[in-house]
């Protein structure tokens, strides 16, 4: 109960922060982009999992105050980079209450303005479950974030339940398949013919194909054979504080 008061004040105590994890072309092993995790750093209990404070966000009407922040902090940090002279584009995560949201749109173009970013360099996240939730919702937000320039993420692929027509419909751009496929690649024959398959529909529906939760060099020797598009996981970096990406990049490029 302390911890859901605490977190109504995190945000003006300078307790959360976004860190950032690179996304891979799969051939050239490029950095592609970054996708932006937040973090809260409790005074007393340290770090706090977003598993355990964001669904405590959602459940105590907190979510939309945390992700207007997520959203301008995301594009403020591009801005940041782009001074540095490094050349970002950022993904973010957005939860079911930010979907609903009726003006949405309008809260990511004023970030976008605010900081003056190009819409093209955001891109938005949202989980399979979470778009299939209410599928009216969805086609509605992703058209009005289409419609000002940004790109759709369908996140967590795999462990929802599409209607392939449906997923037709969305003006997405990606697919992020599941980090539960990719771990059984190496071991598993139905695990392999399920990306092989994901990867081939998506290219149909000229969707770019991301495997997230890439741990190990089978893996990424897998994926790049069934012609996946970027890779993400912890074979190649970490999420990281964005202090750490200016390094972290000027090493990898
Ligand atoms: O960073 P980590 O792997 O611990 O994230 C755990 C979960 O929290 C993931 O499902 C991730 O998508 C979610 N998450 C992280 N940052 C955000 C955010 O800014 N907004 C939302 N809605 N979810 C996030
Ligand atoms: O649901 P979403 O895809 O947004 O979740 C991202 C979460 O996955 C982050 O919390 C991040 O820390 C975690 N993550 C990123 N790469 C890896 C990885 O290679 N292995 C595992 N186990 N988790 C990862
Ligand atoms: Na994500
Ligand atoms: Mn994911």
């Amino acid at each position: 109960l302390a911890l859901q008061s605490d977190l109504r004040h995190a945000r003006a105590r300078g307790q959360l922060s976004l860190h950032y994890q690179p996304k891979f072309d799969g051939e050239r092993s490029q950095i592609r982009g970054v996708e932006a995790l937040m973090r809260w750093k409790h005074p007393d209990h340290g770090n706090v999992p977003p598993n355990v404070f964001i669904p405590m966000a959602e459940r105590f009407g907190l979510i939309k105050e945390l992700g207007d922040w997520v959203i301008d902090e995301a594009c403020r940090q591009m801005r940041a980079w782009d001074e540095q002279g490094m050349r970002m584009r950022v993904a973010i995560n957005l939860s079911v209450h930010q979907l609903r949201q009726e003006d949405l749109v309008d809260r990511v173009q004023s970030a976008l303005g605010r900081h003056e970013i190009e819409a093209s360099r955001l891109l938005c996240e949202i989980t399979e479950s979470i778009a299939m939730e209410d599928i009216e919702v969805t086609q509605r937000a992703f058209e009005g974030l289409r419609r000002i320039g940004v790109f759709l993420s369908i996140d967590d692929f795999g462990t929802g339940y599409s209607s392939l027509s449906y997923l037709r419909k969305l003006p997405a751009q990606q697919l992020k398949i599941d980090r539960s496929f990719i771990q059984d690649l190496e071991t598993s024959r139905d695990a392999r013919a399920i990306v092989d398959a994901v990867v081939k529909l998506a290219h149909a529906l000229d969707l770019k194909v991301v495997a997230e939760g890439v741990e190990t060099e089978g893996q990424r020797d897998i994926l790049l054979a069934l012609q996946c598009d970027e890779l993400q996981g912890y074979l190649f970096a970490r999420p990281m504080p964005a202090s750490d990406l200016l390094d972290w990049a000027s090493g990898h490029n």
